[in-house]
């Protein structure tokens, strides 16, 4: 057995659903993935609507094998940068490792600084690990989200 560790993926360019779907296929250790929403975008410029997800790896990878993971589902999903924040067609970020915290910025920080101020992080997370929310975790106001069903 490995560890439990979470990926939050977004996308809000081009085939949405199909990115995330070809990125949760080619990602190694995969064991839950969440509910999938549609969510209004955080941040950044005026952009189109963000799908997103959570998923749950049971993995022996070390946290800066995982961000090299998700490096490589962004190229393989052509990911242009243009833009701090601005639309893309995939993102893939590790949000957190059982047990470990890492302190390699800007490139690594594990458990994610602000995953716990992002709805479209925190409520599909909550799916697939509930014990991993705050017990007085609220949802901001500001960040509708809506379930649409399976990836
Ligand atoms: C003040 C200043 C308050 C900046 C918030 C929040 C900036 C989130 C960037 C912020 C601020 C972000 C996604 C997104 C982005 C996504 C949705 C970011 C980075 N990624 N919105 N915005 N889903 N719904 O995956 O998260 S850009
Ligand atoms: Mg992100
Ligand atoms: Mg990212």
């Amino acid at each position: 057995m490995g560890r439990r560790a979470f990926l939050a993926l977004g996308s809000n360019l081009g085939d949405r659903q199909g990115f995330l779907r070809e990125a949760v296929a080619a990602l190694p250790d995969v064991v839950a993935v969440s509910p999938l929403y549609e969510t209004d975008p955080v941040g950044g410029p005026e952009q189109d609507l963000f799908l997103n997800i959570v998923v749950e790896l049971d993995t022996e990878l070390s946290g800066h094998e995982l961000l090299g993971v998700c490096r490589d589902r962004e190229a393989e999903a052509a990911r242009v940068r243009i833009e701090r924040w601005g639309p893309r067609t995939l993102d893939v970020d590790v949000l957190w490792i059982d047990g470990e915290t890492i302190d390699d910025p800007p490139e690594l920080l594990v458990p994610h600084p602000r995953m716990f101020e992002r709805a479209f992080v925190m409520v599909p997370l909550a799916d697939l690990a509930p014990d991993l929310l705050p017990a007085d975790w609220a949802h901001p106001a500001d960040q509708p989200i809506r379930r649409l069903g399976s990836l």
